[in-house]
This record gives C-alpha cells, structure tokens and sequence, in this order.
C-alpha cells in the first residue's frame, strides 16, 4: 500500500495509491467530523464491505454547504482527527480536496473531481451518507447530479423509519439509492461535543488517539459548542 496522503502533500481527491485496478469501486464518506467517532468508522467499513468497494475516502469538508450551529473546528483539526481515526485501516484515506478549494464545499464538486482523477479507471463511484444526512439530499446542490454520478449508500439504523425516507425523498430518487443497515449507534459528534464542554467521558465513543487529540489541543471545551 502506498503511504497516506500528509498535511504538506495532496490537494487532488485521491493521490496516494495505485491505479491500476480496473474498475475501481470508491467509496466517498464525506463530513464535517468535528469530531470524527466511531458511527462514522463503522459506517464507512459496512459499506466497503458491503459494496465491495477497494477503498473508502473520508473527505472533510471545507466550508460546509450547510448550516453550522456550533464554534466549527479549524479544517486542520478535523483533518488531523480523521487521519488519526483511519491510520489502522488500510482501506481508508483521507483527502484534503474541500480542504484546499476555494468556496462551499459542495459534494457534487467533489463527486466530478474523483470521477475526472479516476477517468482513466472506469471507476465507479459510491457517496456514503448516514440516515441525517441523506434525509436532506434534495436541499443539497444539483442533487440529481449528485444520483446520477454517484450511487448513494445510506447508512440506515435497523428499524429505521422507511416511510420518513420515501416522505422526504420520494420514490423516484429513493429508489436510486442503496440502504444498508448498520448495527445502532447512538454516537453523534454533537453528543461528544457537549460531554466535552461537561467534563464527561467520551472514552469508547472515537478511537483513543483522536480523543488524545481532542485533549491535547484543548477541542469543545467552550459550552457554546
Ligand atoms: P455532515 O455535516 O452531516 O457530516 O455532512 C455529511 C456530508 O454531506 C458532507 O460531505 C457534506 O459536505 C455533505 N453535504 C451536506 C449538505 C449539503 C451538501 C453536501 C451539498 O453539496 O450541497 P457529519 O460529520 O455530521 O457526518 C458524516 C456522515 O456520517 C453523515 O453522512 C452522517 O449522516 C453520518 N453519521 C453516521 N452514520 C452512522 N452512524 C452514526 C453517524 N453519525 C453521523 N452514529
């Protein structure tokens, strides 16, 4: 496996490993991973699993196209955590993509940008979203692109209420978008967010560099987030 992409280095969606596999199934976890836990990670690995994918890019996002309540951690932050959270996965990356662009950090952009780099590949692309995020996909920028270019996996909790889905999708884009349920997890990076600013434990919700790192940097300690 070629060395993960660093701070100092990559700017482009994916540039750390080979391209010689023919056709190659990515799989994109977009987020904001402010900070990234264990629902992310676990998210992530189902759907490689599931869907055969060769490898998972987790890409945090630069300006979030969507409204942000909290004090948002520095991107650099939040690309360290999510670093620090994928290292032991060799299926996993990171990119610095919506990072480094200029302007809102629209998926869509992001999706054309991994298919011109994998153009050479026949790649097929695979947008990984949780139930949240996907409930909102039609207020996203050209969400039909986003269907077209991409197939969408939504991460769906067992029991998951199918009717809100179909209320807030239809059924046309619905039936373009692949569920697959994944063991609850009740974490959310709200949730650790606020045991922070409280002085509680997080241990066991994020992996325990990224809650080193948390510490370390003095992360959500303000009750504001
Ligand atoms: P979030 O802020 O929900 O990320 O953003 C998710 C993605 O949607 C990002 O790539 C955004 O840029 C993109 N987006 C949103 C709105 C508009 C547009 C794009 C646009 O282009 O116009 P979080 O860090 O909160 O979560 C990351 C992912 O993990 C989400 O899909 C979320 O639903 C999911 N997730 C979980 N999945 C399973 N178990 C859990 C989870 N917690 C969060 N416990």
């Amino acid at each position: 496996m070629a060395k993960k992409t660093t701070t100092s280095q990559k700017t482009t969606p994916r540039q750390s490993k080979s391209r010689t596999r023919t056709p190659f199934r990515i799989g994109i976890m977009g987020g904001t991973f402010d900070p990234v836990h264990y629902g992310h990670l676990l998210a992530a690995e189902q759907a490689r699993c599931e869907f055969k994918l060769e490898e998972v890019v987790f890409v945090p996002t630069g300006n979030p196209p969507h409204k942000i309540t909290w004090e948002m951690s520095s991107a650099e932050h939040r690309y360290m955590m999510t670093m620090l959270a994928t290292a032991t996965n060799p299926h996993f990356d990171v990119s610095r993509t919506e990072i480094e662009r200029k302007g809102t950090s629209f998926s869509i952009q992001t999706i054309r940008e991994f298919q011109a780099e994998y153009s050479d590949n026949d790649a097929e692309i695979f947008f990984i979203t949780g139930f949240d995020a996907v409930m909102e996909l039609l207020t996203w920028s050209e969400p039909m692109e986003v269907i077209k270019r991409a197939t969408v996996i939504a991460v769906t909790r067992p029991g998951y209420d199918s009717k809100q889905l179909h209320a807030a999708l239809g059924g046309k884009v619905l039936s373009r978008i692949r569920l697959l349920q994944a063991p609850a997890l009740a974490i959310s990076s709200t949730d650790i967010r606020r045991r922070v600013s409280m002085g509680l434990p997080i241990k066991y919700l994020l992996p325990e560099p990224v809650e080193k790192y948390i510490i370390k940097n003095g992360l959500y300690k303000s009750a504001a987030r």
